[in-house]
């Protein structure tokens, strides 16, 4: 039936039966429904941070980071000579993604906020605050920003959760809350 033409040609002109109407009525109720839940959701659910999104260039993000390290790098740690950055409370801080390391390790202050950027300079990586369920994706060419408050003090890992090649699984970063 359904592969020949309807006899009527104007077939959308008959009258819909109450069982479709029914079920049209509940799709469209349901459809509002989910239609207020995403703006909802939005503001008083706990999920992931919304960001705001850039044009950048692998070149210009890492200008910007290395500002950030060499004007407010407190210590070094581990074997690669990681910069610890001490930004003061409210400032922009940088975190870049590369092969494979999270640059720089970052120290914030509970309570205050910070703008988090987040670029890679090669390819895909993903950005996963550990042990907390923060989620990123941290593509080359966009600089995302996100507004963080950090509520609890201890070390938190960064960890790629995007596959990105050999050394994906020793792409670990740090983030200190004191
Ligand atoms: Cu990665």
């Amino acid at each position: 039936m359904a592969l020949t033409p309807p006899a009527e040609r104007l077939w959308w002109k008959e009258p819909i039966e109450a069982v479709e109407l029914f079920w049209v009525a509940i799709a469209l109720v349901w459809a509002i429904v989910m239609f207020i839940m995403m703006p909802y959701w939005h503001v008083y659910g706990k999920q992931n941070l919304s960001s705001e999104a850039y044009r950048t260039t692998p070149e210009m993000y890492t200008q910007k980071v290395q500002a950030m390290v060499d004007k407010y790098t407190i210590r070094t740690e581990t074997a690669r000579n990681m910069p610890v950055v001490r930004a003061p409370a409210g400032a922009d801080i940088y975190m870049l993604a590369r092969l494979w390391e999270w640059y720089p390790a970052l120290e914030l202050e509970k309570g205050q906020t910070y703008r988090l950027h987040l670029s890679s300079v090669d390819w895909q990586h993903g950005f996963s605050l550990q042990p907390e369920n923060i989620n990123v994706q941290v593509i080359p060419g966009y600089e995302m920003v996100m507004k963080i408050t950090p509520n609890k003090s201890g070390e938190f890992s960064v960890i790629c959760n995007e596959y990105c090649g050999i050394g994906h699984h020793t792409m670990i970063g740090k983030i200190y809350v004191k």
